[in-house]
């Protein structure tokens, strides 16, 4: 089946790698990106929009595929002066390169753009070749809940400080999705699962990238009045994360750090859920009741791999 509008909801490293993929497995289609703004965060004055940024990056030829976040060919000059002058943060990597994106943003978005419109802007330069849509123009963070390292006492810290700053290392009990009542859906989100024939699931995590962007209300209304079918790949290979901190996010969640735990979590379309087919490693048994699941080779370890991966999710779309 030749697929004419695809809708991919995808985070940071892993869901940019697999658009990629989408891209070369569809390359006629026109493909939009739905992406988490809930890493989104502001240092030294400037708006970092890390999973955008991501996208946008590594779809455009700009990202530095080792690290999967920031510029390739970084220097870290600025970083190193603002250390040089204790300036807090210290602990969060803000790439010379970099910097020019989130000081085009910050001006963007303080004179009064939306993030979708600078979001946009700043893509006429990368040429993405997908459409790339934050969740919602209104600002929604998450916030983690760990215990305070002097009381024990639940404390809220941005994603960014528990994920970079403590390495995920302080145990999760709630992760809170700060400003999420206020948001919606951000221009063409809706429309493009309207029109969409394939929706597609990226290996992203499935709490902090996925699940945030579902929490948008009017979002998942939205995904599920398409009538395109829905399909999603698990982050999740032998029990363990291909990247990423996602077994550090599922526990808190009660959701077993499994392709089946996180099949079910989604859910069956036919029962409430958001999936039609769920693809899982070849050595993962899932049993996902009223779900079509598909083992299929799931590491993108080259172009290749990562293309047919794209097309076996793709071909779970198909009617
Ligand atoms: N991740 C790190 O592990 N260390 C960093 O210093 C860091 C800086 C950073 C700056 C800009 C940006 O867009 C992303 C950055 N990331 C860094 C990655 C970021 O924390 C993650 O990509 C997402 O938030 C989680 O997917």
């Amino acid at each position: 089946m030749r697929f004419v509008q695809i809708v991919v909801l995808a985070g940071g490293t892993g869901g940019a790698r697999f658009l990629r993929g989408v891209r070369a497995a569809a390359p006629e289609a026109e493909i939009t990106a739905v992406v988490n703004t809930g890493d989104d965060v502001t240092m030294h004055g400037l708006r970092i929009c890390p999973d955008l940024d991501t996208v946008m990056y590594t779809l455009g030829g700009g990202i530095d595929e080792e690290r999967g976040w920031g510029r390739a060919g970084e220097s870290w000059t600025v970083k190193e002066e603002l250390a040089a002058y204790d300036a807090d943060p210290t602990w969060f990597g803000l790439g010379d390169r970099d910097i020019a994106t989130h000081l085009v943003r910050t001006r963007m978005l303080d004179a009064g753009y939306p993030l979708s419109s600078v979001t946009a802007a700043l893509c006429t330069r990368w040429e993405p070749g997908v459409t790339v849509l934050p969740m919602s123009d209104q600002r929604v963070e998450t916030h983690v809940v760990v215990p305070d390292a002097e009381t024990g006492r639940p404390r809220a810290i941005h994603f960014q400080e528990w994920w970079v700053r403590h390495r995920a290392e302080l145990e999760p009990s709630a992760f809170v999705q700060v400003g999420v009542d206020a948001a919606r859906p951000a221009p063409g989100v809706v429309e493009a699962f309207a029109a969409a024939d394939a929706i597609l699931l990226a290996p992203s995590n499935p709490v902090v990238s996925i699940g945030t962007i579902l929490g948008v209300p009017g979002l998942r209304e939205g995904l599920l009045a398409s009538r395109a079918r829905i399909a999603g790949v698990s982050p999740i290979v032998g029990g363990a994360v291909v990247r990423g901190m996602a077994d550090r996010c599922l526990p808190a969640m009660g959701i077993e750090v499994s392709a089946e735990g996180v099949g079910r979590h989604y859910g069956a379309r036919s029962d409430g859920g958001l999936l039609d087919a769920w693809l899982v490693a070849e050595d993962d048994a899932a049993d996902v009741p009223g779900v079509d699941v598909r083992p299929r080779p799931l590491l993108m370890s080259s172009p290749e791999a990562t293309e047919a991966l794209a097309r076996a999710a793709l071909d779970a779309c198909a009617r």
